[in-house]
């Protein structure tokens, strides 16, 4: 009888992803509307990378996480509508707005893709049926729609 094995790269991920499901311990947390109930978490993500992790409505879930490299801003996700899922991503790089990634109707899949160029708008990604195809392409040149190209559906 010949024993099935799980290949070793399969039993890493796995306890990788056990690893990231538990999450790291906070290294400081704050009530800071003071309601007794904790509403700031920050985390070590790296040596060089911390998480800010903030329930702003104070309803026990997290809905604004920033994160900070070397203690510059690289990245902003928000939960507009609490309801426990992410739906706006912001990231900066150099201190400038460099890429914002929009479910803006909370289905929980992103619509929207926008991309900046030294924080200006250069290219917005639509993915109008959600499907995680790119259905069509705006170009800006100095904040100006120039063209838009579209994509055949697969
Ligand atoms: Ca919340
Ligand atoms: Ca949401």
């Amino acid at each position: 009888m010949r024993l099935a094995r799980l290949p070793l790269v399969c039993v890493s991920l796995i306890i990788a992803l056990l690893g990231c499901a538990r999450g790291p311990a906070p290294i400081a947390t704050y009530d800071r509307n003071h309601d007794g109930r904790i509403d700031e978490w920050v985390y070590r993500l790296s040596d060089s990378k911390t998480e800010e992790a903030f329930d702003t409505n104070a309803d026990g879930k997290v809905d604004l996480v920033r994160i900070y490299d070397n203690g510059t801003l690289v990245k902003i996700e928000q939960d507009r509508n609490y309801d426990g899922r992410i739906d706006l991503v912001r990231e900066y790089r150099d201190g400038h707005l460099s890429r914002v990634v929009r479910d803006d109707n909370f289905d929980g899949k992103p619509e929207t893709i926008e991309t900046y160029r030294k924080g200006q708008l250069a290219m917005v990604e639509h993915d109008s049926v959600g499907d995680g195809a790119v259905d069509s392409v705006d170009y800006y040149e100095n904040g100006r729609l120039v063209r838009t190209e579209r994509r055949r559906q697969r």
